[in-house]
């Protein structure tokens, strides 16, 4: 069992990676910027689980927040075996002419900068040892535009390129990289998107079922569990309704 880091585990997708890799043995790195989420969390993980948690308190917008919060853990921690760059969101959806230009600003930042931030820190950690695997959480939405969607597909649409290229950069050091792009999956995403209106955000999900969070997290959890010669490089998971980032079977 190793260390396991996960960006953006106070909700959603993270949440329940930190819950499922705490509950079978692992260390867990919890980060986000919710400190009272990650205090509960961490309680609760250690409770139910026995499980070793350090949590960190940092924006991933934060170039110096990022380098800070990493590179002042205990050295034992920074032997990181599985990082999973989860921490992102979705800001408002219009098209690009009506656009709100922080909200763009606000997914370039934590979708594709973030994660950058993150793995420049501890992809070195991983080369020393030459082991490590990178799980970066793209979406339906890198492999298919939807209407209004542009600036956040984008976002993703760069996150499937840096999973390819850090794929490349790391096969040397035998480091695996897995992108893994769900479909709907009802979380606090669509909360975020919507900027707290719940009615908005529960109209996402009607009329299919939708995956949890705890889907997605079994999910990320098995392409850990493959030999070390083998790794799921791109892996796309939906509901069963929804063929693409556009098209759902509703009703
Ligand atoms: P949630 O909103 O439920 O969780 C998002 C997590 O990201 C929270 O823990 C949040 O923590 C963290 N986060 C957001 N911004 C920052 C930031 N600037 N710094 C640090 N942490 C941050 O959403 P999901 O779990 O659904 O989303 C997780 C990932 O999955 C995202 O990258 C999203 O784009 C992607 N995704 C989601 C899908 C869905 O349908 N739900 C489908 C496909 C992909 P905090 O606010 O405490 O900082
Ligand atoms: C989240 C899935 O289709 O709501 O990435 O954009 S979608």
């Amino acid at each position: 069992m190793g260390i396991v880091l996960i960006t953006g585990a106070t909700a959603g997708f993270g949440q329940a990676c930190a819950e499922i890799f705490a509950a079978k043995g692992h260390d867990v790195i919890i980060t986000g910027r919710r400190k009272e989420r990650l205090e509960t969390l961490k309680t609760q993980l250690s409770q139910e689980y026995g499980a070793n948690v350090l949590a960190l308190n940092f924006d991933v917008r934060d170039e110096q927040a990022v380098q800070a919060a990493l590179n002042s853990i205990p050295e034992e921690w920074k032997a990181v075996d599985i990082l999973i760059n989860n921490a992102g969101l979705a800001a408002g959806l219009s098209t690009i002419d009506e656009g709100d230009t922080e909200d763009w600003n606000s997914m370039i930042d934590t979708n594709v900068k973030g994660l950058l931030y993150v793995s420049r820190t501890v992809i070195p950690w991983m080369r020393s040892r030459t082991r490590g695997h990178i799980i970066n959480i793209g979406s339906t939405a890198a492999k298919t535009v939807y209407a209004k969607g542009n600036v956040y597909c984008a976002t993703k649409a760069a996150v499937d390129a840096i999973s390819e290229g850090m794929r490349i950069d790391l096969l040397p050091y035998r480091i695996k990289v897995t992108a893994i792009h769900p479909g709907a999956a009802e979380t606090e995403f669509s909360l975020v998107r919507f900027k707290g209106d719940e009615d908005k955000a529960k109209d996402v999900y009607k009329g299919f079922i939708p995956m949890s969070a705890k889907d997605v997290a079994d999910v990320v959890y098995y392409c850990t569990t493959l030999p070390p010669h083998v790794c799921i490089n791109d892996l796309v998971l939906t509901p069963l309704q929804q063929a693409n980032a556009y098209y759902i079977d509703k009703n």
